[in-house]
């Protein structure tokens, strides 16, 4: 199965992989080219030999889908994962008035008395993003992340393109097309507008015996925290334009670039491939929504998940 392929990736990287320094400065095992295939049919990739937060991925997909870059909606929906984004843009302004946050992320791993005044005024600045209409403009909206240039990337003509709406109409127009592409990576902002540049750099889809499927090429991939996360995402994004288009999901190709695990982790992925796999979950969607853009959190619901428990793991920053 796909998660089996998974777990082998897992082993192969630490195995095999090139110990190589990184722009975290933490260190990683690292192969370059990967692929995992994902049979939809089979029910739904969210990986069960550890816990992986569906609700989170859903709503980050939702924000993406809907073209939206402001952690408010994020927020809204109790998702926390783009906070330290918008947080950074807040303590390095005039406005901000607290304590020294210079590197809040390496230090409130490492120094506990930081954390816990870093901790502080991340609260502070959630509820005034939730609050605060002006705060929220101000220092919620992240700029050049996925949504916009799925859903409003800026030509050099000014204009705005709805890539996703486009991709979706062609690919229930003229099927066959071999260009069913979406892309993130727009090299006019990479390196200098951008906090991090897309790590999911394009995506393809391909229709072929009423299935769709989609190929991701992510130039860079954390494997043990971030590629399960991103293996639920586009399977989810996978079934939502399928259902959009009439069409049954078919694979999801997960293509990996740089494939790294950073050496911090490596007693934890040990932990996850000493554990069985269970079968996959199944995704049920509302059929009462016909397009992706009505969708919202309680159109999308998983049932069987019966995973092994969560492992926690330092995120490198
Ligand atoms: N990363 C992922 N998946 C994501 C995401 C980030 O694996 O969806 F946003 C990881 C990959 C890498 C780091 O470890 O985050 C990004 O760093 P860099 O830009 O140096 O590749």
């Amino acid at each position: 199965t796909g998660e089996q392929a998974y777990l082998e990736m897992c082993q192969e990287v630490l195995e095999n992989g090139t110990k190589k320094g990184d722009r975290t400065g933490t260190g990683t095992y690292s192969s370059f080219g990967k692929q995992l295939r994902f049979d939809l049919s089979e029910g739904f990739p969210l990986l069960t030999t550890k816990r992986v937060p569906f609700r989170l991925i859903a709503s980050e997909l939702l924000w993406f889908i809907q073209g939206d870059t402001n952690i408010r909606y994020l927020l809204q929906h109790n998702n926390n994962i783009w906070n330290e984004w918008a947080f950074k843009q807040w303590v390095e302004s005039d406005e901000y008035d607290g304590p020294d946050m210079t590197d809040f992320g390496i230090r409130s791993q490492q120094d506990e008395e930081f954390n816990a005044i870093y901790q502080e005024q991340m609260e502070r600045f959630k509820q005034l993003i939730l609050d605060d209409d002006r705060f929220a403009e101000a220092f919620g909206d992240l700029g050049s992340v996925y949504g916009k240039q799925w859903r409003a990337w800026k030509t050099s003509q000014g204009e705005t393109l709805d890539q996703l709406q486009e991709v979706i109409e062609t690919i229930k127009n003229n099927p066959d097309s071999r260009r069913h592409i979406v892309t993130a990576w727009n090299p006019e902002d990479v390196p200098s507008n951008m906090a991090l540049p897309p790590c999911h750099t394009m995506f393809q889809f391909y229709v072929a015996d009423g299935k769709l499927s989609c190929q991701l090429y992510q130039r860079s991939g954390d494997i043990f925290l971030g590629v399960p996360f991103n293996i639920a995402s586009y399977a989810l994004l996978t079934y939502l334009v399928a259902h959009t288009c009439g069409l049954k999901p078919g694979e999801f190709i997960h293509t990996l670039g740089d494939a790294h695990i950073y050496t911090n982790h490596t007693e934890q992925v040990k932990t996850q491939l000493a554990r069985e796999p269970k079968a996959f979950p199944t995704l049920k969607l509302n059929q009462e929504k016909t397009s992706i853009f009505d969708f919202e959190m309680e159109d999308m619901k998983i049932e069987g998940y019966d995973p092994h428990p969560g492992i926690k793991a330092p995120v490198a920053v």
